[in-house]
């Protein structure tokens, strides 16, 4: 269902394409933030929002992190989470980052992180690369992706390498989800690992910019053409 109305989705984008309406909205490819050193890490073990640290990059210009504590060592022992250029744990086998050479990873969060971007203007789309790392994922781990009321994927109660294949991912390799809606994009992800990680990259929000003037010429200009056929 999910493929389906993204497809819908896109076909009226692309309808409108010609009029130069559709298109890509906004991109997140973690290019332009520094990769910290080592092992990012936050003394602070009590749920919170997350700040960035030294040359950690964490938290970006839109969007925000919050730690929520599960009875684990959140980032007290030091984890490599955040903005990276790191390519192991099969990353480099799976060709790099999809976008450049940096992306978002996330791993060993000992608690729940919680990563909520800011809503696009005028984005009725979303698409966004994924990478699960191959490793004995138990059910107790959760990586949940919803774009406002559009779940991209959630592994709520499920064993992740053993449901890979019903969830449409693939360990080991990126997949790349996508879906119509509108509204934040939140990304949900706990794990108690170092080996048990997740990492995004070209985020893409697309759709029709609004309110504009671009936007509004553009429909005045298909309506005129409407009314001459
Ligand atoms: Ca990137
Ligand atoms: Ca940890
Ligand atoms: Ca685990």
């Amino acid at each position: 269902m999910k493929t389906i109305h993204a497809c819908a989705a896109f076909a009226a984008t692309f309808a409108l394409g010609s009029t130069a309406l559709g298109g890509v909205l906004q991109l997140e490819s973690f290019e332009n933030y520094s990769v910290g050193s080592g092992a990012f890490e936050d003394l602070n073990g009590e749920s919170h929002f997350l700040e960035n640290y030294d040359d950690h990059t964490v938290v970006g210009d839109n969007w925000s992190v919050y730690f929520t504590n599960t009875g684990g060592t959140g980032f007290t022992d030091g984890d490599y989470h955040g903005v990276t250029d790191y390519t192991g744990g099969g990353i480099s086998d799976a060709g790099g980052y999809t976008d450049g050479i940096q992306g978002y990873q996330m791993s060993d969060t000992d608690g729940m992180v919680t990563m909520t971007f800011d809503a696009v203007d005028g984005a009725t789309g979303l698409s966004l690369d994924l990478f699960v790392r191959s490793t004995g994922w138990e059910s107790s781990d959760l990586i949940k992706i919803t774009f406002g009321d559009t779940v991209l994927l959630d592994t709520t109660g499920l064993d992740i390498d053993d449901a890979a294949g019903s969830l449409g991912i693939t360990e080991g390799a990126w997949t790349t989800l996508s879906g119509a809606g509108s509204g934040e994009l939140v990304i949900e992800f706990a794990s108690n690992s170092s080996t048990e990680t997740a990492a995004f990259d070209n985020i893409q929000w697309t759709g029709v910019p609004a309110p504009g003037a671009l936007a509004l010429l553009g429909l005045a200009g298909l309506a005129s053409r409407r009314r001459r056929r």
